[in-house]
């Protein structure tokens, strides 16, 4: 039987710098919703890559070689070197994408021209005349009345005065056909208070935008157009195409083209709501099946800034937490789609009570007790049923309630602990070995369950406490509905405790 298929995608970023803790978000989101589909047997395609033909990129790259007028093979250069740290900070992170994209390769060229003439042919281009203000900083037109003090209220500098020819995408040509298909569509922009965000927007202030700039020396180039770079955010969102064929590989579009799910942060949901689907519908093509827009977090309290020396270095993290540690705290304690606040002392908080008192202890207790009393030996299966919990936690990942799936998961460790503290194993050694069993079993094939519904949250951890009960790889060819089934841990396997899952800070 042919796999169902999952496309899911992050924001490309920008290079200017290297990934901070809010891109690490996003991208380890995207990657839970990867395990899981993974999980489930579908055919995951996970995209995810670096913006590169921006102004802020070129920049960047000024600064770095301390100088203006750049040539394309500098400007390359810099890209490439900047693309590969990324790269190698999601390698590093684990992160499991199925591809990387930069917009600076040939495929995405090939997607680009492709697009542009579909929409070219539609007449949905036209020429005009830009007059107006610029952000650098959000690579967007900007009206006067958005500005505060005469500034970008997000980047905090006065936007650039631009008097351009340029050719316009008929983007209010799309209104009323946008309007009508969220309407329809519900799940399509999520959560819903962003949903009502974009329909205001779209109903109030979507205008034409322009689509090419003339005094860019560094884009993509179209034969419609050969004087102008095609403007970085029409160019951009056509990556989620290039990623699955579009232009190269039809198969490949045709199987994975409509994506599934767009992640992105609540700062770029306009584009992705609106520019993006009017965009697909002039070029005849299936819109995603949903967007979901992230909130934002600050560090500590404040807005995270180079100025203030609060970015945080996803790397660093990890490398001094652990990989599970970080991406546990980051999906639990930010309610998924709200705004929230990244501080270190949460992180260890949560690191202390949740993950090696909770978790660990409890997995390292029970698997000591099997040791002590049962010779490591799995005892004798008893009945028992965890469906109703595995019914709520796919309800909630399938609504990315990402940080309530992990609370039923918290709730069926704290079960395990009252278990214990109840039963009183090391009372029943004493005098009833039957009931001893039977309580060992429930507790060893309540964890097995758990460590499964954890795999996509946090893999090295399941997979960790899967090879203690040396199943991992047995289990890693049952499909997703045997190993929910009760019962899937057989009478006579032998469990190991071995090392602590999550070692005690040191202060
Ligand atoms: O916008 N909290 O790229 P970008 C949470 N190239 N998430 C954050 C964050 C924070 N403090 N800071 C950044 C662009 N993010 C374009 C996208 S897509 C076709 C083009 C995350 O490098 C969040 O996902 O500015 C946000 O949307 C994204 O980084 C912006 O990344």
């Amino acid at each position: 039987m042919k796999k169902e298929k999952y496309y899911i995608t992050t924001p490309i970023y920008y290079i200017n710098d290297k990934p901070h803790i809010g891109h690490a978000y996003t991208t380890i989101t995207a990657d839970t919703l990867a395990n899981y589909n993974r999980l489930k047997g579908r055919d995951v395609y996970f995209l995810t890559g670096t913006d590169e033909n921006s102004q802020k990129n070129i920049k960047a790259a000024e600064r770095h070689f301390g100088k203006t007028k750049l040539d394309k093979k500098e400007i390359q250069e810099y890209l490439d070197v900047m693309s590969a740290i990324w790269q190698r900070t999601w390698d590093e992170m684990k992160i499991t994408n199925t591809d990387f994209i930069r917009t600076t390769e040939d495929r995405h060229l090939a997607a680009v021209k492709e697009f542009f003439t579909r929409v070219w042919k539609k007449g949905d281009i036209y020429e005009g005349f830009y007059e107006g203000l610029y952000c650098e900083g959000c690579e967007t037109f900007i009206s006067e009345k958005e500005l505060v003090d005469g500034k970008c209220p997000i980047h905090k500098e006065p936007p650039k005065a631009i008097k351009e020819k340029n050719y316009f995408f008929r983007l209010s040509k799309y209104r009323a056909e946008l309007l009508d298909y969220i309407e329809k569509n519900p799940e399509f922009i999520m959560p819903e208070g962003r949903r009502k965000e974009v329909i205001s927007y779209i109903r109030e202030f979507m205008e034409d935008v322009s689509i090419t700039r003339e005094s860019i020396k560094w884009g993509i180039t179209v034969p419609e157009v050969k004087d102008q770079a095609v403007y970085v955010w029409f160019d951009a969102l056509i990556n989620y195409l290039t990623g699955v064929g579009f232009g190269t590989d039809d198969k490949k579009f045709k199987t994975y083209w409509p994506a599934d799910l767009h992640l992105v942060g609540k700062d770029i949901i306009k584009f992705h709501c609106a520019l993006w689907p009017a965009m697909l519908l002039s070029a005849g093509l299936p819109l995603p099946k949903q967007v979901f827009a992230h909130g934002f977090f600050t560090i500590g309290g404040q807005k995270m800034s180079k100025s203030l020396g609060n970015v945080v270095d996803p790397v660093e993290v990890a490398k001094k937490y652990g990989h599970d540690a970080l991406r546990y705290y980051l999906l639990r304690e930010i309610p998924f789609g709200e705004d929230g606040d990244f501080s270190f002392e949460r992180l260890e908080e949560r690191y202390s009570s949740d993950l090696a008192n909770g978790l660990g202890n409890l997995v390292s207790r029970v698997l000591a007790m099997t040791e002590k009393y049962f010779n490591g030996e799995t005892p004798k299966k008893i009945k028992g049923d965890l469906s109703e919990f595995w019914k709520k936690y796919e309800e909630n990942v399938e609504n990315l309630k990402l940080h309530n799936a992990l609370n039923l998961i918290w709730e069926q460790i704290a079960i395990c602990d009252e278990i214990v503290d109840k039963e009183k194993p090391w009372e029943l050694a004493k005098k009833d070995e039957k009931k001893l069993a039977e309580v060992i079993y429930g507790l060893l094939e309540r964890i097995r369950q758990i460590s499964w519904a954890l795999w996509p949250f946090l893999p090295e951890t399941s997979e960790k406490i899967l090879t203690k009960y040396g199943i991992l790889e047995i289990e890693r060819e049952k499909g997703y509905s045997q190993l929910k089934k009760w019962g899937g841990l057989e009478e006579g396997q032998k469990v190991e405790k071995g090392d602590a899952l999550f070692p005690r800070l040191e202060k």
